[in-house]
């Protein structure tokens, strides 16, 4: 082989080299376009773990839409053969919707006909998706895994309707009344108050207030509602007396509690050793957030509203 000819041969060679490097690097960048522009629907585990102890949480006893804030709604949905329960499910347009999927029996695949949204839907797993439906209309929900005799029949919808049109029938009870009775106030208590104020709500005296029966006692007085929840979002710092017993602590902000969270949470303390009163709203939560208050402040307004 003469020099000319090796000559030649490296020359292809490291066109072939430049050729495939830019193929591996226009596939890398239509990966990060679609993941930038597409708004790419990866789904996440959110939990795993016994199947008939995961069905057995309140979201998959009593699939379907719940509200957890402002345009936020989670949808809890169980695949089994052969059908989606529930099988229709109505968002409104434009709300942020967090997607919590599980399975009864068999591995299903949960497909939006024309989105992106595709996931496995895993016995003893509970798959978390995010979605935002911008446009009008229904959307048809197969299987796209291959489950069992009556596969093809596996089916479901998602109607996305105006957010106006929702609002409405949600007013009219069915979604909205699900929606409160969503979050339970019982286990919000437990997993972040419960260490201060006790199971109970009888609190520890000079360290931490009793909850039980003085949380409906600052329920009744005027602002007493508002006083509260300003507690939860901004917490509360400075002296303050409960039952004859001075509090001088610090009790922290809860504002990273959803609305829901929060307004079940205090209709738990208000429950407390005491007829329940009047359920708080997401609403009433939603009006104190964004107020900017400091613990401080709460201080002041207890002031006004427990003299
Ligand atoms: C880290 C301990 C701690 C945790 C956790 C905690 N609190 Fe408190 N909480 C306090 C303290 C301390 C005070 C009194 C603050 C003061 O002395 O100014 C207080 C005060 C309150 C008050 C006001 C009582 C009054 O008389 O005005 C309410 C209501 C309350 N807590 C509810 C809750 C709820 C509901 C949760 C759970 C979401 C919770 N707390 C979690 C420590 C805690
Ligand atoms: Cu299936």
């Amino acid at each position: 082989m003469d020099d000319r000819h090796h000559h030649e041969i490296a020359k292809w060679e490291r066109r072939w080299i430049a050729l495939s490097g830019l193929m591996t690097l226009s596939f890398v960048i239509l990966i990060a376009y679609s993941l930038a522009t597409e708004g790419a629907h990866i789904a996440q585990s959110a939990a795993r773990g016994n199947p008939q102890t995961l069905l057995q949480q309140a979201m998959f006893t009593d699939p379907g839409v719940r509200v957890v804030g402002p345009n936020q709604l989670q949808v809890s949905l169980v695949g089994q053969a052969f059908v989606w329960v529930p099988e229709t499910i109505r968002v409104p347009q434009g709300a942020e919707v967090e997607f919590y999927l599980t399975a009864r029996d068999v591995i299903h695949g949960w497909q939006v006909e024309n989105t992106n949204l595709n996931v496995e839907v895993i016995p003893g797993e509970v798959s978390r998706l995010r979605a935002s439906f911008d446009d009008l209309g229904t959307y048809r929900v197969t299987c796209n895994e291959y489950c069992g005799i009556g596969h093809q029949n596996m089916i479901g919808w998602i109607e996305v309707v105006p957010a106006s049109q929702w609002a409405v029938e949600t007013a009219a009870g069915e979604v909205m009344a699900d929606a409160s009775g969503a979050v339970d106030g019982e286990s919000v208590y437990a997993a972040n108050c419960a260490s201060c104020h006790g199971p109970a709500g009888a609190g520890i005296a000079g360290a931490f207030p009793p909850l039980a029966g003085h949380a409906a006692d600052i329920a009744v007085t005027d602002g007493g509602r508002e006083y509260l929840v300003d507690a939860m979002l901004y917490g509360l710092m400075g002296p303050i007396v409960v039952d004859g017993v001075s509090y001088n602590g610090v009790m922290p902000a809860w504002a990273q509690l959803s609305d829901a969270d929060i307004a079940a949470v205090l209709d738990h303390i208000v429950g407390l050793g005491g007829p329940a009163a009047d359920p708080f709203t997401v609403e009433e939560v939603a009006a104190q957030r964004g107020r900017g208050l400091s613990a401080a402040d709460v201080l002041a307004i207890r002031q006004q509203v427990l003299p």
